[in-house]
């Protein structure tokens, strides 16, 4: 069943196009699968990436000091441990909870809601190109407290440095290009920083700006770092989730009726979505010693990548693991979206994503408003479903056909 021949490579064009056909040998066969081309482990096998994820002190973050560090100016949540990171952490967890959740659920709701209404009477629209990607970026904007004006450049600035940090090999001038994206973008910020230092309003960046650690303000160095990080992470992945959401319901209409019938459905699916197709599907990590994963040694300083596209299909932690089932009982919604996650989509452990709750509400309540309005959906004639990305994974378009929605 399993035929993949020796030689395979995750750097292939064939894994590249589609990789969920490998993921059963992966686990089976090659669970720690070597790339000599970059002298890095790939593990496929749920409790081998489980294990990675929440034993800190055998497997660091470390890694980020190269892969991550250059673009985002400064060291990301993700690299700091300790009393450091647990204060640092609680600043940006509270950035995105509570009162100012509910504050970004009502952005959330305007910009989708000016973002499609030029789409709905057309009855055709790409989910992805005419609205997800911009709607990624205006709802970061507004919880950054950035002008709307800008999205254009920071979007180009992002795209810069999304593709360094999910890029797995990089030519010298894709490299300079990333670099000069994020150099940019950190001129861009230094003067918004400057002005909330100031001025502080309720945003994200103000309270970067106005918090303290250990007594202290935090740099410009650290305060850039953060915001370019929540400006990754909070764009990145948005229009993959969503796109692979409608991509999902489209593909099993029966399920696509009871979720419109019963909104309350709709966290299910979502979750099930992040489960099947997770946007994120590498996660690096060092090894500081020698490990053993099922009988293969992976040596100290080693790069590990946690594939969690396979390991969130692995038949020992899900039954009928390529079954897309909202309904499936070894997922639990309540729980998809806190540290009790069963899925690995958002990582787990000491880093697992802060940002769980707002990612939840931001589709969710685009979900909600889409799914009335995109009546009979259906894929557009000639559309062809593709998906890019190694590192971040999701549609490269989602053209769908629907009743035309009248403004009057
Ligand atoms: C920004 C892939 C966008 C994060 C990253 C260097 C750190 C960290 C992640 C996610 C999503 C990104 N890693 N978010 O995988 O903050």
């Amino acid at each position: 069943m399993h035929t993949v021949r020796p030689g395979f490579s995750i750097l292939s064009e064939a894994f590249a196009d589609d990789p969920y056909p490998y993921f059963a040998w992966l686990r089976e066969e090659a669970p720690v699968h070597y790339e000599p081309a970059i002298d890095s482990y790939f593990l496929s096998r749920f409790q081998d990436v489980k294990r990675v994820l929440t034993d800190h002190e055998a497997f660091t973050t470390e890694t980020l000091q190269v892969r991550a560090e250059p673009v985002m100016r400064g060291p990301v949540l993700a690299q700091m441990t300790g009393a450091e990171h647990t204060a640092k952490r609680k600043i940006v967890v509270r950035g995105f909870t509570g009162q100012a959740l509910q504050q970004q659920t009502r952005a959330i709701h305007s910009n989708a809601a000016e973002l499609l209404a030029p789409f709905l009477p057309r009855g055709r629209m790409d989910l992805v190109n005419d609205f997800g990607k911009t709607f990624a970026v205006y709802v970061t904007l507004d919880v950054l407290g950035l002008d709307k004006r800008d999205w254009q450049r920071v979007a180009a600035w992002h795209s810069g440095v999304a593709e360094f940090i999910t890029s797995i090999v990089l030519t010298p001038e894709r490299r300079r290009h990333c670099l000069d994206c994020a150099e940019q973008l950190e001129a861009y910020l230094a003067p918004v920083i400057a002005q909330r230092r100031r001025d502080p309003g309720d945003d994200l960046i103000s309270r970067l700006c106005t918090a303290e650690f250990d007594g202290m303000a935090m740099t410009d160095r650290e305060i850039t770092a953060l915001i370019i990080n929540v400006l990754a992470a909070s764009t990145e992945p948005a229009d993959k989730t969503l796109g692979l959401l409608f991509k999902h319901l489209i593909d099993h209409p029966e399920q696509l009726a009871q979720v419109r019938q019963d909104p309350d459905l709709l966290p299910a699916a979502i979750a099930e979505t992040l489960r099947c197709t997770p946007p994120v599907q590498l996660i690096p990590r060092q090894a500081e010693g020698d490990s053993v994963f099922a009988g293969t040694t992976v040596p100290a300083g080693a790069t590990v990548f946690c594939m969690i596209g396979a390991a969130n299909r692995d038949p020992d932690a899900f039954t009928a693991p390529d079954t897309f089932d909202i309904h499936r009982q070894d997922l639990g919604t309540a729980r998809s979206f806190t540290a009790a996650a069963q899925h690995l989509a958002f990582g787990t452990g000491l880093h697992q994503c802060v940002g769980m709750a707002f990612a939840r509400a931001e589709i969710e309540t685009v979900a909600a408003m889409l799914l009335p309005l995109l009546d009979r959906v259906r894929y557009s004639p000639g559309f062809r479903y593709r998906e890019t990305g190694l590192y971040t994974r999701g549609p490269a378009a989602l053209s769908v056909d629907f009743t035309p929605v009248r403004i009057d």
